[in-house]
């Protein structure tokens, strides 16, 4: 059996051909047209960025190259006892493009767990910060501190060929991917237990591990750990955080750079932290209506978080138009083993009432609800309370995605993003050149 490493390297030169084919001989073919309105609104919708991996269509929702969420559920392989794919799988798919055998997960898990041992230098680091420090910046940091072992860097500085680019590239990544989960729980256990950690067993998979560290040893809470690290692995390349990786990665910063900076992002409100946000939303509701409210109450206390200024956090989305594929996922989950949860009962009468309002409303393009709508109270209802870690997981997950894509950006030797700005009198300038608009 090839190892993940032999397997990507036979896919490096027929992927080179087709880029380096397009580019010379289509190069000039025009493929979007951008307006002013697109450039000040945060370039939304303009094709931009080229992207291995994932795809993320505004009706369908995403896809893995090629595969819809329920088709890896169903394609790829589970660990024994689970129901929900190995996240080792969806890592080797989305580098290779090839569906991976049990035996393929497997020797991922064991090359994570060669490399997940953390440093002394990092744990150092980590223990020196105050726990009240949020976990995403402490995650941040963690992954930053790494940065110190990067192999890409120290090839970089002795002198490599850009042909060779990938292959530290790939070793910063496994090694990176391998430490996440007890980065992760490190962080939860030192915040919220004390500081009694955990050590991995050995005898599991990436993600129940991760649920073994943080102290939930249940099967069925592995199982929501696989599909959660599954879910959350990519959503094409123009998000915050996969952007903000690929942007840094082409500046040939390695992947500890791009993944700490990626993070940066991925704890905005808007973005990750959203999941968090979320929980604590309906935390205030549960608090302020005295439980589960009824539809009427919940009708009345979105309106009155939307007149007080605030977005629906969970609602929404810049590309999707429908309901994020990841919320049906999760609320499959939710009916199959927490159906009558009183949480999960509130996020579904939010999904009865907030569309309607957020129609109404008329401001925001998609009034489904996103991945993070939904994340929160899984967690919650397995025993991890403390939600602002919530990021973090998303993060752990995230860093697949956006880290093969890194792998491949330097296969292929995509260059340094650099987009031109305008200035305001440029736009002007174009403003008054285009015909008056129709009255
Ligand atoms: N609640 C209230 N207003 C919302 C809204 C929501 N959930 N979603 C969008 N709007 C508003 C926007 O704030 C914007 O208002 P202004 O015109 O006053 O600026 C207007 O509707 C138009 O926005 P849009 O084009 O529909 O959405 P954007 O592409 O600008 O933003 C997003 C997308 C996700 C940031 C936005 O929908 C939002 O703030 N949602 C709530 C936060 C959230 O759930 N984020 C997580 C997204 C998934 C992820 O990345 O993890």
């Amino acid at each position: 059996m090839a190892s993940l490493k032999e397997k990507f390297m036979t896919k490096i030169g027929p992927m080179r051909e087709r880029v380096q084919k397009l580019n010379k001989e289509f190069g000039n073919v025009v493929v979007d047209d951008v307006n002013i309105g697109q450039i000040i609104g945060g370039m939304r919708d303009i094709r931009s960025m080229f992207w291995v991996i994932s795809d993320l269509d505004p009706q369908e929702g995403i896809r893995f190259r090629g595969y819809t969420i329920p088709d890896l559920q169903a394609k790829l392989p589970k660990a024994p006892g689970g129901s929900e794919p190995m996240p080792e799988g969806i890592f080797y798919f989305l580098l290779t493009g090839e569906l991976p055998t049990y035996d393929d997960c497997v020797s991922v898990t064991e090359e994570w767990r060669k490399r997940s041992a953390l440093p002394a230098h990092l744990i150092k680091t980590m223990e020196a910060v105050p726990t009240d420090t949020h976990p995403m910046t402490q995650f941040a940091m963690a992954i930053l501190a790494l940065q110190r072992d990067s192999k890409f860097t120290a090839k970089y500085r002795a002198g490599m060929s850009k042909g060779d680019y990938w292959d530290p590239m790939f070793e910063d990544v496994m090694d990176l991917l391998a430490k996440l989960p007890e980065i992760a729980a490190r962080i939860y256990r030192r915040a919220y237990k004390g500081g009694h950690y955990i050590a991995p067993d050995p005898k599991l998979d990436w993600a129940a591990n991760q649920a073994h560290m943080l102290g939930l040893d249940k099967p069925e809470f592995y199982d929501l750990m696989r599909l959660y690290l599954v879910i959350h692995s990519d959503h094409e390349g123009g998000n915050v955080s996969a952007h903000t990786c690929h942007l840094v990665g082409s500046a040939l910063s390695d992947a500890y750079y791009s993944m700490s900076a990626a993070m940066d992002g991925l704890a905005g409100p808007l973005h990750g932290l959203a999941n968090q946000e979320v929980l604590r939303w309906i935390m205030d509701v549960m608090k302020d209506l005295g439980g589960v409210p009824t539809k009427e109450q919940l009708h009345k206390y979105l309106w009155d978080t939307l007149k007080s200024g605030k977005v629906i956090p969970g609602y929404g989305h810049a590309v999707l138009r429908k309901t994020d594929p990841r919320y049906v996922a999760q609320r499959e989950f939710a009916l199959k083993h927490l159906p009558n949860y009183d949480m999960f009962r509130v996020v579904s009468d939010i999904y009865e009432v907030a569309p309607k309002i957020l129609i109404e409303q008329g401001k925001a393009k998609n009034p489904w609800p996103n991945v993070d709508a939904h994340s929160g109270v899984l967690l919650y209802y397995y025993g991890i309370t403390e939600y602002d870690i919530y990021t973090v997981f998303f993060g752990v997950s995230r860093a697949m995605g956006i880290l093969a894509q890194l792998i491949w950006s330097r296969a292929l030797g995509l260059a340094i993003e650099r987009p031109k700005s305008v200035l305001i009198e440029w736009l002007e300038e174009q403003a008054k050149k285009a015909p008056a608009p129709a009255k």
